[in-house]
């Protein structure tokens, strides 16, 4: 009999998926009447339409753009710690995270995310933003709702972008709260775009077809890669590396998209999180990780890929 011999698995299956494609997708969503539960009372709190922002005269009398995102003391998750069970104690989520981060790993940050509709985003201010690689609506937001980060598309970019001089040990854990369909600002994921490591935004990437990039490093290194569209259910739950590229296009349905966004630090021990970085082709570590930026804060660069996908 010529039987074929199976190898056996090295590592977890999110460890492997890691190493593969720089993210993994959780087969089972977590509990979708919990995410409902939790998304009801982020909707009482607000409306999540155009009395989120400042008027025109009201943001030009004094422009905020930095400090402008949920920090503590300043986060609405904050008041539902005691909520977040269906998450952080999903025995799927915690064996996952766990092989890649080890047992003793810390959640570096929470948040709510918002995709806001193009119906929701006054005239003014998508005339300002126009064109722009990252559309964080902070600086447009009223004081009191910035416990919230509010999306209007986000170009591809790596979460590490947020961490000048820490290597890539942490990873980025999405939730969404209801279902989210093409139309609803899904995340756009570059499968395998983590192994050139750390670039600084924004990326190089030349559409090579409707779904697939060719994406370079400028020193060298180059990676093919497809775009994988997260669309899914309520409770869908995704998790990718630091360096993995991704964003979204703005939100085109008539409603806001609602998510919730973890970054997961890798604990003291040795995990899979080691084992996946050794593939990696570039640095782990960035002393710069934008140029977009003017000092100010506001934007100076004019280009936008995700848009064009
Ligand atoms: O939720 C979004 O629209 C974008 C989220 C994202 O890419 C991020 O927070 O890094």
């Amino acid at each position: 009999m010529n039987a074929q011999k199976i190898a056996p698995r090295q590592h977890h299956a999110a460890v492997e998926d890691f190493i593969e494609s720089g993210a993994h997708l959780f087969e089972k969503p977590v509990d979708p009447a919990a995410a409902a539960a939790l998304l009801a009372q982020i909707r009482a709190d607000r409306h999540f339409d155009h009395r989120l922002f400042l008027s025109e005269a009201e943001f030009d009398a004094d422009p905020q753009y930095v400090g402008v995102n949920p920090r503590p003391g300043r986060n609405l998750l904050e008041r539902f710690e005691d909520q977040l069970a269906f998450v952080e104690q999903d025995a799927n989520i915690v064996d996952g995270v766990t092989a890649l981060l080890g047992p003793g790993y810390t959640i570096l940050n929470k948040k709510v995310v918002c995709g806001v509709s193009q119906t929701s985003v006054p005239a003014w201010i998508r005339a300002r933003i126009l064109g722009n690689p990252v559309n964080n609506l902070g600086a447009y937001v009223r004081p009191e709702y910035r416990d919230v980060t509010y999306f209007y598309g986000i170009d591809f970019h790596q979460d590490l972008i947020d961490y000048k001089e820490r290597p890539a040990d942490f990873l980025t854990l999405y939730v969404y709260l209801h279902p989210v369909s093409r139309q609803d600002a899904p995340l756009f994921l570059l499968k395998g775009s983590h192994r050139l490591g750390g670039t600084v935004f924004p990326h190089d990437l030349t559409a090579t077809s409707d779904a697939s990039w060719t994406y370079r490093d400028g020193q060298g290194g180059v990676v093919e890669t497809d775009q994988l569209i997260l669309t899914g259910g309520a409770g869908f739950t995704a998790m990718w590396h630091a360096c993995t590229l991704h964003g979204t296009q703005p939100d085109a349905a008539d409603h806001e998209r609602i998510s919730l966004r973890y970054l997961l630090a890798q604990g003291p021990d040795h995990a899979g999180m080691d084992e996946v970085n050794a593939t990696l082709q570039g640095p782990l570590l960035l002393t710069q990780t934008r140029t977009d930026l003017a000092a100010d804060g506001q934007a100076q660069v004019k280009r936008n890929t995700i848009n064009q996908a």
